[in-house]
């Protein structure tokens, strides 16, 4: 008997996307810390902070991860990036806030509950709230204070990481707003 053809997974990850002007801020940023520390800068379409990093899914489990998304708290928040520097085992160099602030960890918190109840595995680390600058750096740049960029955080992103012949790009799968009321 013909067996179906197995259906292929998605690489999954649920974000904090800027929108397109706070994304170019960080971009000429990420153009000058790549310069830095000799690593290639994010594209700004690109420029993303992680929540939760799900990995390789089967499609038909991305609905669950759907209703996580729509299901999440959606109270609006002012981020502070004030701080740069590189994860030398990871080969980044990031932007962050110094100060996480209590609702983007209530946000993670409730995120990585929500998917433990439904069986998907996240990592057990705990969460550094940082946007990737830079990748394959060669140099580390020492942790140092940035120039704050105030980012008033308005969309929590489920999203897929696509490879092509260019790179990296992701697809939103769902999305919520913070601005709505
Ligand atoms: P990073 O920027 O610190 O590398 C998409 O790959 C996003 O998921 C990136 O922001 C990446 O974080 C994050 N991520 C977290 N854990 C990951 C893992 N084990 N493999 C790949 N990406 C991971």
């Amino acid at each position: 008997m013909e067996r179906p053809a197995k259906s292929r997974t998605l690489r999954v990850f649920f974000a904090l996307v800027p929108d397109v002007a706070t994304q170019a801020l960080l971009g000429v940023l990420a153009r000058d810390v790549a310069l830095r520390a000799g690593g290639r800068p994010i594209v700004n379409a690109n420029i993303h902070l992680t929540l939760a990093f799900v990995g390789e899914v089967d499609p038909d489990r991305i609905d669950l991860l759907r209703e996580i998304v729509i299901a999440l708290p959606r109270e609006a928040f002012v981020l502070t990036l004030d701080c740069v520097g590189t994860f030398r085992r990871a080969e980044i160099a990031w932007i962050a806030p110094s100060h996480a602030p209590a609702p983007l960890l209530e946000l993670q918190s409730h995120l990585a509950a929500a998917l433990a109840k439904d069986d998907f595995r996240i990592e057990e680390r705990p969460f550094h709230a940082h946007i990737t600058l830079a990748r394959r750096c060669t140099r580390n740049i020492a942790r140092a204070r940035a120039i704050p960029l105030e980012w008033r955080v308005g969309r929590i992103s489920l999203l897929a990481s696509i490879a092509g012949n260019g790179g990296v790009c992701y697809r939103e799968l769902a999305g919520v707003s913070l601005f709505e009321t």
